[in-house]
């Protein structure tokens, strides 16, 4: 799909047309950064540093993706999953919900349930890939089939491997001001698995949330309960408990530019009218946001939650989101429906607002950075990429630590046979 939401079927010329113009472009200026790796040989007064194999950084600078937009193929669901209200894994879609057309006038308290009908998942536990891990191994024959008949290189035949969230937050890199991020990376049998490694920051940020944060944070899964039925011809039930280990994933499957992707998105709830195109079409994406009374409260929503809401859900070809704008007190005032098609529509009177391809050719050239560096195919190998606002990224190595995160349970059920 393009930035407007449109099936992008390039021609082949079309993709000659986005390599001429990536290898055209400014990465190389600084010796040490990171030049794309399909960069054809050219005359260059850059020493031998600036080889691939010693690139230490990558340059956040919008300006250095401003190009056009990569290819990214329409994103395909190639399977989907279920943990239920312990958290447990199963390989169908047991816990997809279904949506309900809210009233023009809603009256949703998301602040109802918060003190006695909420069950909190332990964000203490951290999972890392482990539950797209299991799916795979569940599909293990399914996906290698599909290899040996395209005959590609890795085991798996997808480069990439991650959760959607991860690439989200790749997405907006370019534009973040405020959070870093530390992503683990290790090539197994070809395929590079990406994992998010916590910063110290964001673990004193969530030690030190107040209770009024903590609560709002409850009010999106609110929202959800109150929009969600859980067959196709039930109601919702708000009077029922919120329990946020309970989760449907979409696996879905794409191409960016010559990466291609395999990656897991939590998906809030599908279409279930008789016309509704197949997943990941059906999707809908449920978001809540406070309410917006001025102008630059309607700037701000913009180019801010516009821009992760954006990357979130084009990621994985969800076309639209159903917002609830809610007051101070937790009180839905009205929803509106988005289509991620037409947000590059909605912000393009903002001023110096983000841009789809920035954060698209970003992505694009992380993974060609990450590609190049690592080299090594073994679990036990993690590069830690590492980004800070203002701040290239950069990495480090790690043999036998604990930032391993390829479990021996993967690691052997991916070399048994069957
Ligand atoms: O291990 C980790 N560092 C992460 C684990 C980071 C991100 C997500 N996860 C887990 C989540 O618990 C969830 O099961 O992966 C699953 C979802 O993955 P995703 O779809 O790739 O994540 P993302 O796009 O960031 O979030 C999608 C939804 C959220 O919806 P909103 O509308 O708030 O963006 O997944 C939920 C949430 O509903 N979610 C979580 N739920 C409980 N605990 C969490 C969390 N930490 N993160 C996202
Ligand atoms: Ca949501």
């Amino acid at each position: 799909m393009d930035q407007h939401g449109r099936k992008v079927n390039p021609p082949p010329s079309g993709y000659k047309n986005h390599r001429r113009n990536m290898d055209n472009d400014t990465l190389s200026v600084n010796p040490k950064r990171f030049r794309p790796s399909h960069s054809p040989h050219r005359a260059d007064p850059a020493p031998l540093s600036s080889s691939a194999s010693s690139c230490r950084a990558l340059s956040t600078r919008r300006q250095l993706y401003e190009k056009p937009f990569p290819v990214y193929k329409q994103p395909v669901e190639v399977g989907s999953f279920s943990l239920d209200s312990e958290r447990r894994f199963f390989n169908d879609a047991r816990q997809i919900r279904y949506f309900v057309e809210p009233p023009s006038r809603p009256d949703f308290n998301l602040r109802d349930g918060y003190k006695d009908r909420f069950v909190k998942r332990d964000d203490s536990i951290k999972e890392k890939l482990d539950h797209i891990l299991r799916w795979i191994l569940a599909n293990k024959s399914k996906l290698e089939s599909r290899v040996a008949a395209a005959s590609s290189s890795p085991a798996l035949g997808v480069d990439v491997v991650t959760w959607r969230g991860h690439l989200t937050k790749l997405l907006t890199t370019p534009y973040e001001t405020r959070e870093g991020w530390l992503l683990a990376a290790t090539l197994f049998r070809g395929t590079l698995y990406l994992s998010e490694v916590e910063t110290e920051a964001s673990r004193r940020d969530t030690e030190n949330r107040t209770e009024r944060h903590q609560e709002m944070m409850y009010w999106g899964y609110k929202f959800e309960q109150y929009l969600c039925a859980e067959d196709m011809k039930a109601s919702p039930d708000p009077g029922g408990v919120v329990n946020t280990n309970e989760a449907f994933c979409t696996v879905v499957q794409t191409k960016l530019a010559d990466h291609k992707l395999l990656f897991s998105g939590e998906v809030d709830c599908r279409d279930r009218g008789p016309k509704s195109p197949a997943a990941p079409a059906c999707y809908i994406e449920l978001k809540t946001s406070a309410e917006i009374c001025t102008p630059k409260q309607r700037s701000n929503f913009h180019r801010f939650k516009l821009l992760k809401w954006w990357a979130q859900s084009f990621l994985p070809g969800v076309p639209r989101i159903v917002a609830g704008f809610r007051d101070p007190d937790g009180l839905v005032v009205g929803t509106e429906t988005i289509q991620i098609s037409q947000i590059s529509h909605l912000i393009k009177n903002e001023y110096n607002c983000w841009k789809p391809t920035v954060c698209m050719n970003f992505c694009c050239e992380f993974l060609s950075f990450v590609r190049t560096v690592v080299r090594e195919d073994s679990p036990r190998v993690v590069h830690l990429f590492s980004w800070d606002p203002h701040q290239d990224v950069t990495y480090t190595v790690h043999r036998d630590s604990s930032y391993c995160f390829l479990p021996p349970w993967y690691v052997e059920g991916m070399a048994s046979p069957h």
